[in-house]
């Protein structure tokens, strides 16, 4: 058996977190990302620990397709916010490969100011894992920068359905951004996304853009209007920026308050959270729950027969299910 390290220090992590130490925020973060069992342990006791002191951000989801300019957008807006007094926390979810290697570099690039800033943290993705896995750990690594004083948390996430639903579970408000123009103005509207957008951005509206960013506002505007919005309290408007000039961009953050006002004076803000605390803690058990069957090495040994079995029509689903569960309660 391999020897067992005693857990971190969960007091002492927590209160210099709370002190709003950086490199301490980084270390829980990884202690939070990481798959021993014994962190598993020590990092639910840390959430536990900080949960009173959580939830104080005004928390942002991001998406649209690779290149709109979501890190753009999120250099710009956070620049602007942390020029205000604000501590802006990134945190991104993207359980693809895709930014494996340079790109958390590129990332950097493309979010030069903010890397830069003493009262901004940019955490990427966790490197790996199932999209219930890699969201779990996004969602925790924000409450851990709420109770390190980031009152604003912007999520990016790249445009694939399944990981933005993750992203809209996490956060008060979801940006969908789009790029103006070249027939495929309602691409967020095809991709059924829209459904989950509390507003509509579109990106690049500058120089030769700025007419064809108007016209599609226009489409979106029309298309927005024959659906119900999700609340009564929040028609999601749509609007035009320039991540890159900074055009918009405040009319877009005070967007954001007003959709923020009202919900809280409504009281769906909180149970919007409510919900969405009840939803995560499922997500985590299924997650648990089906470790085994990922860990497991007769079972993982296993599974590739028992299903060519049950895909050739010899051995029926149900005993196959009996088959597996057998395997992992012995
Ligand atoms: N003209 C113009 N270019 C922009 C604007 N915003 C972003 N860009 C450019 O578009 C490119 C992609 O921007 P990113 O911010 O990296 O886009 P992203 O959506 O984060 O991309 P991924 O993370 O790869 O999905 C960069 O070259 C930006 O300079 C804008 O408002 N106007
Ligand atoms: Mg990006």
């Amino acid at each position: 058996m391999a020897t067992v390290r005693s857990p971190p220090d969960v007091e002492r992590l927590a209160q210099a977190i709370r002190a709003g130490d950086r490199a301490v925020l980084s270390r829980a973060i990884t202690l939070i990302e990481s798959k021993r069992a014994d962190h598993r342990g020590a990092a639910a006791a840390l959430t536990q620990t900080l949960l009173h002191v959580t939830g104080k951000a005004v928390r942002v989801g991001i998406t649209g397709s690779p290149g709109v300019g979501k890190s753009t957008l999120i250099d710009s807006l956070g620049s602007m916010l942390t020029g205000q007094g604000h501590k802006v926390a990134v945190l991104a979810v993207d359980p693809s490969s895709r930014r494996t290697g340079g790109s958390i570099l590129a990332d950097k690039t493309r979010m030069a100011r903010l890397a830069n800033d003493a009262n901004a943290f940019i955490r990427p993705s966790p490197a790996s894992g199932t999209l219930g896995g890699v969201a779990a750990k996004t969602r925790e690594t924000m409450l851990l920068c709420e109770a390190a004083g980031y009152d604003v948390v912007l999520v990016e996430t790249v445009g694939v359905g399944q990981s933005e639903i993750a992203v809209a579970d996490m956060t008060d408000f979801f940006l969908v951004l789009v790029l103006p123009g070249a027939g495929d103005e309602l691409q967020a509207l095809k991709k059924g996304v829209i459904e989950l957008a509390d507003m509509i951005a579109i990106n690049k509206a500058d120089g030769d853009n700025l007419a064809r960013a108007k016209a599609a506002a226009a489409e979106y505007k029309a298309a927005l209007h024959i659906l119900t919005p999700a609340s009564p309290n929040w028609s999601p408007p749509v609007i035009t920026c320039s991540a890159l000039k900074g055009d918009g961009i405040a009319d877009l953050w005070s967007k954001i308050l007003q959709h923020r006002d009202r919900l809280a004076a409504s009281g769906e803000l909180s149970a919007r959270r409510g919900e969405q605390q009840v939803k995560w803690m499922w997500t985590m058990l299924e997650e648990r729950l089906f470790a085994p069957l990922r860990s497991d090495r007769t079972v993982k040994a296993e599974l590739p027969k028992i299903e060519a079995e049950v895909s050739a029509g010899r051995l029926a689903p149900a005993a196959a299910v009996e088959k597996i569960a057998v395997m992992l309660e012995r």
